[in-house]
């Protein structure tokens, strides 16, 4: 038996607010960091949405309803399959896209794409090249989308110096007495504080374009053909709001080319591996290259650096707080998670000058192909 297999955890209310049977087979699937998902019937994913990090869970389905829908059309103008390629939200029988269980609880549902399975790290360059295409589509797709009517779902998410602060905050408070056991990771953290404000300061100079991007784009955010191994469809849009190119292309590179999980503790098996980067970077430029500008493309090794080195903060203060945020399944994880990722910033600054030669040279072979 398939030990993801579970008694019913979703109340009855909300399977049959989806028109869905009470006694539907239910089927826990894991990864995320946030919400709860179960595969009900094969066919329906149901989530319950963490309204401890998203308050407000209707703008997040009024901005997952827009969004999909304009890349529905999208795909159908190009000739694809709008219901493979992208989300389907499925409303409750009286048409609202979020149902508020007795106990206060909201959930949503969408449905299972066949044939589709999510990896946390990739088994091949080639798998990393096609999540690089796919969420480089999926911002030149959102490229005309209107951005002022998108809800800012969690504001400064990805300000990296409001997080330094939010860190220091969670030090002076340190409400479980776990300061004294983190001194090497505060200063790490700290001794880079200069460098957090980086990309938040080019888009104040205007230097960089707000762009519509995703947000949380990690290599277990996309799901890719169990059998091409194709990447078919972006998912987890509960971030999608105004941003930077570098932040998603950074994100994807912290989780991506790492040679291991999140939050593996043996720190000599977590490496930052180049041709991962490589092949991530000529994937989303080739889908997104022509859209972005110089400093743009300069500046995607910094939101590498940026998005590796925030979540590294981002988990190290959940940690002083009592893992509060993130969810754990033993009690040292966001610590473990938040070495992990400090261990892939030191070697992204080793390796700073490489990942700009390789940005470089993937746009001239890019230009050179385009002028054949
Ligand atoms: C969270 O929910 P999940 O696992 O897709 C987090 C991201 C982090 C990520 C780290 C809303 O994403 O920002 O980068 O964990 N999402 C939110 O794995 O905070
Ligand atoms: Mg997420």
């Amino acid at each position: 038996m398939n030990s993801n297999l579970i008694p019913n955890p979703i109340p009855n209310e909300v399977l049959r607010a989806f028109g869905l049977s009470p006694s539907a087979l239910l089927e826990a699937l894991p990864g995320g960091h946030i919400n709860d998902t179960y595969l009900v019937s094969g066919r329906y994913v149901l989530q319950r949405i963490n309204h401890y990090v998203f308050p407000h869970p209707g703008e997040i389905m009024e901005n997952m309803v827009g969004v999909t829908q304009f890349l529905q059309n999208k795909v159908r103008a190009q000739g694809g399959d709008p219901f493979r390629e992208i989300l389907q939200v499925v409303l409750t029988l009286d048409g609202a896209p979020v149902c508020q269980d007795a106990t206060g609880n909201f959930w949503r549902c969408t449905l299972h794409i066949d044939g589709t399975a999510s990896f946390e790290t990739p088994d091949s360059a080639q798998m990393l090249w096609e999540a690089g295409r796919a969420f480089g589509n999926f911002q030149a797709m959102l490229s005309g989308y209107p951005a002022d009517t998108l809800h800012e779902i969690i504001p400064d998410f990805h300000n990296t110096p409001v997080r330094v602060q939010q860190l220091k905050d969670a030090a002076s408070r340190d409400p479980k007495g776990r300061l004294q056991e983190v001194a090497a990771e505060m200063e790490f953290a700290l001794s880079r504080e200069g460098q957090a404000g980086l990309l938040t300061g080019l888009l104040a100079e205007g230097k960089l374009p707000l762009r519509v991007t995703h947000n949380d784009t990690k290599m277990s955010n996309i799901l890719f053909d169990e059998t091409t191994r194709k990447a078919v469809c972006v998912i987890d849009l509960d971030t999608v709001m105004p941003g930077l190119t570098a932040y998603d292309f950074g994100d994807s590179i912290r989780a991506g080319a790492s040679t291991a999980a999140e939050d593996e503790t043996d720190l000599n098996k977590v490496c930052f591996d180049l041709d991962l980067y490589r092949a991530y970077t000529e994937g989303f430029l080739n889908a997104a290259g022509s859209t972005l500008t110089s400093t743009e493309l300069d500046t995607l090794p910094d939101g590498a650096w940026t998005m590796t080195y925030e979540v590294g903060i981002r988990f190290l203060a959940d940690y002083l707080n009592g893992d509060v945020y993130f969810r754990t399944a033993h009690p040292r994880q966001n610590l473990d998670r938040a070495r992990n990722q400090f261990h892939l910033v030191r070697q992204m600054e080793e390796r700073r000058e490489e990942m700009g030669e390789i940005i470089r040279a993937a746009v001239a072979a890019q230009n050179a192909e385009v002028s054949c």
